[in-house]
């Protein structure tokens, strides 16, 4: 599946599935073995950097979340809605990741808010390097937020640490009540999950307190905020749940 993490290496059902290139003509068990101690090694100096992007944040006291979905869910809409809702109240800047085009940077740059787009190619992740290069080029301010929108995937994202303080899932009505029991790494490594399209409701069988019930099962501590990006309800609980989160800036000597 992926290019370039490795990840769906083994599948239970036909023994392989790897994304790193492979002949068939070897010892399958070795094959294995190898993939694993690459994907590992990959993880591993993924986590490194991810240390340092960290305490680059830690030192700027800048909130970096890391915003994490399926494609569609409305990472980009939820981000518009916050840049332009609350500017002038907090300083932001945002990273965007997509395999291709520069579409959700143009939107992010219409509201008027710094942001750098990192295009992965066949790549289905961001990863810490990435992540540190385009801060390199955003330099997001002091006290600032920083928003990272990963690429749309509820798997390989969720294996990739990059330095951020928080990740924040968002799943949509329209995606079935059993995402979290499917993708629970994506909702076992998230503090905040959000529901979005809740304007959907009426119009779809789907029963949220089942996906609750489901996301609370794989981690009991998540928070739930229901919010409709396009009517606006529920935004002002995602606001406050930002804004607990921003850092109390330093006092000047
Ligand atoms: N009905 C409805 N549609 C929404 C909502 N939020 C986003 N969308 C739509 O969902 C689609 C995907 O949104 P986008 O922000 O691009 O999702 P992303 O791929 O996660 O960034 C767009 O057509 C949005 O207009 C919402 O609250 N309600
Ligand atoms: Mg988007």
């Amino acid at each position: 599946m992926c290019a370039t993490c490795g990840c769906g290496t083994v599948d239970s059902v036909h023994g392989h599935e790897g994304g790193l290139p492979h002949d068939h003509s070897h010892d399958h068990s070795t094959h294995t073995h190898k993939v694993v101690d690459v994907e590992k090694d990959i993880l591993q100096q993924n986590n490194l950097l991810a240390e340092r992007n960290r305490g680059y944040f830690e030192a700027k006291n800048i909130l970096a979340l890391n915003l994490v979905s399926s494609p569609g869910s409305g990472k980009t809409a939820l981000l518009e809605k916050t840049l332009t809702d609350l500017k002038g109240q907090l300083e932001f800047a945002v990273i965007e990741g997509d395999q291709q085009t520069t579409n959700d940077a143009d939107r992010i740059h219409a509201t008027g808010t710094k942001v750098i787009q990192i295009n992965t190619g066949k790549g289905c992740h961001l990863d810490a390097h990435m992540v540190l290069h385009a801060v390199q080029g955003i330099k997001p301010k002091q006290n600032s937020v920083l928003f990272i929108e990963n690429v749309g995937n509820l798997v390989c994202p969720a294996l990739f640490d990059l330095g951020e303080r928080e990740r924040v899932v968002i799943v949509s009505v329209t995606e079935g009540e059993d995402k979290p029991l499917k993708y629970p790494d994506m909702f076992h490594s998230s503090t905040l999950c959000i529901i979005n399209k809740t304007d959907l409701l009426p119009y779809l069988p789907f029963n949220i307190e089942k996906l609750i019930s489901n996301a609370k099962k794989v981690n009991p501590k998540l928070e739930i905020i229901e919010l409709s990006c396009t009517q606006g309800t529920g935004l002002n609980l995602w606001y406050d749940w930002l804004k607990s989160k921003v850092p109390v800036p330093e006092p000047v000597e």
